[in-house]
């Protein structure tokens, strides 16, 4: 077997949700234009991939995880030549560009759908899932997973929005059109995909596998077989219900359908277990340096992982894992803890400017499908309201999807109208413009962390061993690689903690405090990378 270039093993990827992003001809939408004017931004962090949600044609009841033609560019951001210009300066600045591919479901104005609906006798009937009574599956964005078609008396099956009908991977035809889709735009020269809930493509609904069901590594091969195995592009596919083990099998040859995944057990410890997302707990740093290294062990010699705090359905890692009155100390803290781990690291945009979440006072501020339908439900289910807009303020995917925060200026200067989305008020804080003038702010920090980062080959192969993994306060882990050893310590909390770890024999080579000298106190959220050189006959 030829080996494939792993250029994305050594990549920092930036997500970009392109309705926030920027907004070039003052509509109060992000666009395609708008990202092109923010590319030297991008590259200038350090930046080599760029992940959109998706931007294909969708009457955007979930922001565009609803499409209704995959070879379309959605109007609201641009047009085709505008995507084609943006891929060139892309790629004229040395950098990739990869898309947000949805293929467990389309919406419900796709012309397939549109089709099996008018005419049940079409072939695109069975290109959805139809059932003459419903089972008891329930929809993320609350309620049954089935909605009554009068007109045929069935039920159409969808895990998502009711305007999200789950696609029949079981029908050939439908996955044939599917690889055309992918080998489209990969002919279009894109870099790759991000591949939407793509651990749902296997299930057997009637046995109630939805998750990593039995036909998973069949439809996986095929699209792999089909459209990635010849071409130097990467993937990553998001697996909300994939294990650890299970992420690895599918990463590594001979399975490697997919370059990486999402993985998601880490972003479940707040969570009380067996509830809701919306039933929070507190975390336990033991418990999350624990799967930490447990993740780590299990890519140790095989497979590849992704690093992520945040996305646009994450609420902001400042606000969920840090302290929004230590915001820069808090987010470099948390980026270096994670980023320096083996993996590719993600970056969800605004992250790198701290930005924080947002707390809206009343349901009409919330736009996001998932919130409205979550309010609805708790409401009826006789929850106070006060609790329902608490859990909002935490967990809201709306969180980490207000407008990008440019400047000072009204809007944030993301918009010259009001956006579609209300603003962070805190954007005269936090802001791009402040940041880049200040070489002690969150971008420039996150600048300096991954120019070392890509300095050693430490972080790439390096073994990870954390330190005193019990210690309730420190997160703090070795990578080892030949002569040349990583360690780095962070202060996951808001209070001084005691440096008990050993640093003798390394040499500090970036912290996020100004003072370098290290005491045996840590001050809240400090952070440091050391470096240890050993001689090479050790
Ligand atoms: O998300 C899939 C998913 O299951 C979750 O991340 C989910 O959105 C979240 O847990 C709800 O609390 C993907 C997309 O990232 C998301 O934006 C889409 O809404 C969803 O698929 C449907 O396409
Ligand atoms: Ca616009």
């Amino acid at each position: 077997m030829e080996e494939k270039i792993n250029w994305w093993k050594n990549s920092v990827i930036y997500q970009i949700y392109p309705l926030s992003f920027n907004d070039s001809n003052n509509d109060g939408i992000g666009d395609i234009n708008g990202i092109r004017e923010k590319l030297d931004y991008l590259k200038n962090l350090g930046v080599d991939v760029i992940w959109f949600s998706p931007i294909y044609e969708s009457p955007m009841v979930d922001n565009g995880y609803d499409i209704s033609d995959y070879y379309k560019i959605n109007p609201i951001f641009g047009t085709i030549e505008d995507f084609k210009n943006l891929l060139n300066e892309v790629h004229e600045k040395g950098m990739r560009l990869i898309m947000d591919l949805v293929v467990n479901h389309t919406s419900n104005e796709h012309v397939w759908f549109k089709e099996a609906l008018s005419n049940p006798n079409s072939k695109y009937r069975d290109y959805y899932i139809w059932r003459d009574k419903p089972s008891d599956i329930n929809s993320v964005f609350s309620g049954p997973a089935w909605t009554f078609d009068k007109m045929s008396n069935q039920y159409y099956f969808h895990l998502f929005a009711k305007e999200q009908p789950d696609l029949n991977w079981q029908n050939e035809d439908l996955r044939k059109e599917i690889y055309q889709i992918i080998n489209y735009w990969l002919d279009f020269g894109i870099d790759g995909f991000r591949l939407d809930v793509i651990d749902l493509i296997g299930k057997n609904i009637d046995n109630k596998q939805v998750a990593d069901g039995p036909f998973l590594e069949k439809h996986l091969k095929e699209m792999y077989d089909n459209c990635f195995r010849d071409r130097d592009v990467m993937t990553v596919g998001e697996t909300p219900a994939l294990s650890v083990d299970r992420a690895k099998e599918l990463t590594t040859y001979p399975k490697n359908y997919l370059d990486m995944v999402f993985q998601f057990s880490h972003i479940a410890l707040d969570e009380v277990k067996g509830k809701s997302k919306w039933h929070k707990k507190m975390l336990d740093l033991v418990e999350l340096k624990e799967l930490f290294q447990s993740i780590q062990n299990t890519f140790k010699t095989s497979g590849w992982t992704s690093l992520f705090w945040s996305n646009h359905d994450q609420p902001r890692a400042v606000s969920r894992y840090g302290d929004e009155n230590y915001n820069y100390e808090s987010a470099t803290m948390l980026m270096t803890v994670l980023y320096g781990l083996k993996g590719t690291p993600f970056i969800y945009q605004g992250e790198e400017l701290g930005m924080t979440g947002i707390k809206f006072d009343s349901i009409n501020q919330y736009k996001d499908v998932e919130s409205i339908n979550m309010y609805n439900e708790y409401l009826n289910l006789g929850y106070d309201e006060k609790w329902i807009l608490d859990a909002l303020h935490t967990k809201s995917r709306d969180n980490s999807r207000t407008p990008m925060q440019w400047d000072n200026s009204k809007y944030a200067g993301f918009s010259k109208v009001k956006p579609w989305i209300e603003v962070n008020e805190n954007y005269k804080n936090i802001n791009a413009q402040n940041q880049l003038n200040d070489k002690n702010s969150v971008y420039n920090y996150f600048k300096k962390f991954f120019e070392l980062r890509k300095n050693y080959q430490t972080f790439i192969d390096g073994e990870t061993k954390f330190v005193e993994i019990k210690s309730k306060n420190i997160f703090a882990y070795q990578r080892l690689y030949k002569n040349k050893n990583i360690l780095i310590i962070g202060n996951f909390n808001n209070k001084p903690n005691e440096l008990t770890i050993d640093i003798e024999n390394y040499t500090l080579l970036l912290t996020n405090y100004e003072n370098k000298k290290i005491k045996n106190i840590l001050p809240p959220y400090w952070v440091g990378v050391f470096m240890e050189e050993l001689n090479d006959d050790n």
